[in-house]
Formats: C-alpha cells, sequence, structure tokens
C-alpha cells in the first residue's frame, strides 16, 4: 500500500511540475521576522490587518524543540511586521505539561477561537490539542475547555504519541466548522457550534505522502487540504503537498508537491490565506542566525510567499529559496 501511494505521489508531483510563481511578486523579505525564532504559521484576516500566529523557537544547542508560548504578529501591507507579543502559554492549559506546537486562530460567532497541539499531562499521555477563547485577535486567549478537545486516547489508530497535533480549523459556507489534525494519519471532525467539543465521529482523510502540518481552505468552491510531506523510505526533509475535493468530506485528489524542503529545516509548516485579494503561502525554513545561535531543527523563521492558481484549480509550485530564486526549481523534488 505505501509503494502504491509513493508511485501515485512520485506521478502527480511530476505532473505539476511547471513553471514557478515570479519571486518579483515577493511581498515580504524572508524570513519575515528576525529577531525571534519562529514557527508553524497560521494566518487570520481580520478586517484590514493580517494576524500571524506563530510558535516560539527557543531550542538551546542541540536540543531538538523548546517551544512555550505562542506569538501574534500583525501586518496591513505584508511589509511591515508588528510584535504583539506572547498571546498565550502552554502553562495556561493547565492539564498540560509542554510543548506549546502549531495552533490555528478562527474567528467565529465574533470571539477568536484558538487551537493548538500540547504534551498532555499523565492522565492522557501523548499529544493532545486544546482550545482557547479571546474577544481580541492579540488574545489574551484562556482555556476555553479546561480539558483537552483531542487526546491521543481519542484515535487509537497511531502507535506514537505525537499522533495528535497540528490543528487547522475552518468553517464552511453553511457554518459548520471543521478541525484536521494528525501526524502520519489525518484526522477530520466536525465541532459543535460551542467550539469546544467534537460532534459525530473522526474520519480519517490522510492523503499521499502525509506527515503532518495539515491546513484546510477553500476557494472557488474547490476545497484544499495542504500539508507538510515526507517520503519515510529516503527521509529527506518534509515538502508541502496539496489535495483537492469537492466537498470537505471529500474524495481528495492528490495534487502533488507545492513546494520543496524549507532551507536547513527538517520540518516546514504551511498556512494558507487571502488578504486584499491576493492569496499567500506562510511556511518556515530555518535560514536565520540570531546572535550566537544559528538556525537549527528548533530555530526556525517564518516565510511568505505568494500562491497563483492555474484555471482549473491547481497551484502553481512555489520556489522558495529567495537566495537562489532564478535557478532552483522544484521538478523532480520529492
Ligand atoms: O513545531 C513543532 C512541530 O514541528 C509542529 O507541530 C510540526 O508541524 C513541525 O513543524
Amino acid at each position: 500500500m505505501r509503494g502504491i501511494a509513493l508511485a501515485l505521489g512520485l506521478l502527480v508531483a511530476g505532473a505539476v511540475a511547471v513553471a514557478p510563481v515570479a519571486l518579483a511578486d515577493q511581498p515580504s523579505r524572508n524570513p519575515i521576522i528576525r529577531d525571534k525564532f519562529t514557527a508553524d504559521p497560521a494566518p487570520l484576516v481580520v478586517g484590514d490587518a493580517l494576524y500571524l500566529y506563530t510558535g516560539h523557537d527557543e531550542a538551546e544547542r542541540d536540543q531538538m524543540f523548546n517551544m512555550r508560548d505562542w506569538l501574534v504578529f500583525s501586518t496591513k501591507d505584508m511589509k511591515r511586521w508588528v510584535d504583539h507579543g506572547p498571546v498565550m502559554r502552554v502553562a495556561d492549559f493547565r492539564w498540560a505539561k509542554q510543548d506549546a506546537w502549531a495552533s490555528q486562530v478562527i474567528r467565529k460567532d465574533g470571539r477568536f477561537w484558538f487551537y493548538a497541539a500540547v504534551e498532555h499531562d499523565g492522565t492522557h499521555p501523548g499529544k493532545a490539542i486544546g482550545v482557547a477563547v479571546a474577544d481580541t485577535p492579540t488574545g489574551p486567549f484562556v482555556d476555553a475547555k479546561g480539558s483537552a478537545l483531542i487526546t491521543n486516547q481519542m484515535t487509537p489508530k497511531g502507535t506514537h504519541s505525537w499522533e495528535d497535533i497540528d490543528p487547522t480549523v475552518f468553517t464552511d459556507d453553511d457554518g459548520i466548522t471543521w478541525i484536521a489534525w494528525g501526524n502520519r494519519q489525518c484526522y477530520l471532525a466536525k465541532l459543535k457550534p460551542n467550539m469546544i467539543e467534537i460532534d459525530g465521529p473522526i474520519t480519517e482523510i490522510t492523503p499521499p505522502f502525509f506527515e503532518e502540518g495539515p491546513w484546510l481552505h477553500k476557494r472557488d468552491g474547490l476545497y484544499y487540504l495542504t500539508y507538510a510531506s515526507l517520503d519515510r523510505r529516503t527521509q529527506r526533509d518534509e515538502h508541502v503537498s496539496y489535495a483537492t475535493a469537492p466537498s470537505i468530506q471529500g474524495p481528495w485528489t492528490p495534487r502533488g508537491l507545492l513546494t520543496g524542503s524549507g532551507r536547513y529545516s527538517f520540518t516546514i509548516h504551511p498556512g494558507i490565506v487571502e488578504f486584499r485579494g491576493r492569496w499567500y503561502l506562510f511556511a518556515h525554513n530555518a535560514d536565520i542566525a540570531i546572535g550566537d545561535q544559528s538556525g537549527a531543527v528548533g530555530r526556525r523563521a517564518v516565510t511568505v510567499y505568494p500562491l497563483a492558481y492555474n484555471r482549473d484549480g491547481t497551484i502553481r509550485p512555489i520556489v522558495q529559496d529567495d537566495r537562489k530564486a532564478s535557478t532552483q526549481s522544484v521538478r523532480g523534488q520529492r
């Protein structure tokens, strides 16, 4: 099965290897935040501003990850970014013990709902997803439930403890909010209108090479599931791939690669948004040093690129290496 998926993915990846988006359209100098290490970007448009929620990398030396709070930045022109500081700390989820991993915020019924992955305490071992709420996009966010929304025990298929990470939330035109998440398996569930409970079954929508970092969006009636993909056979760095569907519940058609890997980073994590009539992909690499700290697995930096759609709804592949923009191609990458 894995072999078939690999062959299918390579086929589709080859099929979309066409001219990349011109970097002349580049909105900001990448990476866009240069005085803090940031990761796992999640954009949200509110009025005339784009808010960007990120993880905060504070790994020291060879430490893999050290993430204790979530940050938010905003912009009105995609060039100047305002740092609003932390919106929440992992310690604010009293049932969590560590790891402020990937998050996303959406607006519903006039409030801002924050979903994030953390490490649960010993009562529900493994990663879990919490939900917090605020009245403004800059917080402060408070735990909205007092317990995890999703625990590792709710998805017994996965045998690893970090299966339940990387929530993405999306409200469809009928007002129903969906949450997708996962590592190795990608899960989908409805949220109740109260935003703090799962409504109905958890289903699996895992696309080819899915590793983590799903992001749901919709454009012109087409649903997109964009995600960090990994060929576990070669164990090369993560890339961004995507799939499309006529409905949130599928069937999902794999569309292959959207980007190669983030420079110097094993992980990459997509976040997509439309702002002022243009679409953007946020991701991360590890291409800055701050003081004597060089970029690393746990010292990443958020980037942004314009997205260009073809008439059939497919997305033109993105070349994200600003330094070698004219020569790099995503052709043949997996
Ligand atoms: O930032 C911690 C983890 O690394 C995220 O949850 C994954 O998506 C990867 O970026």
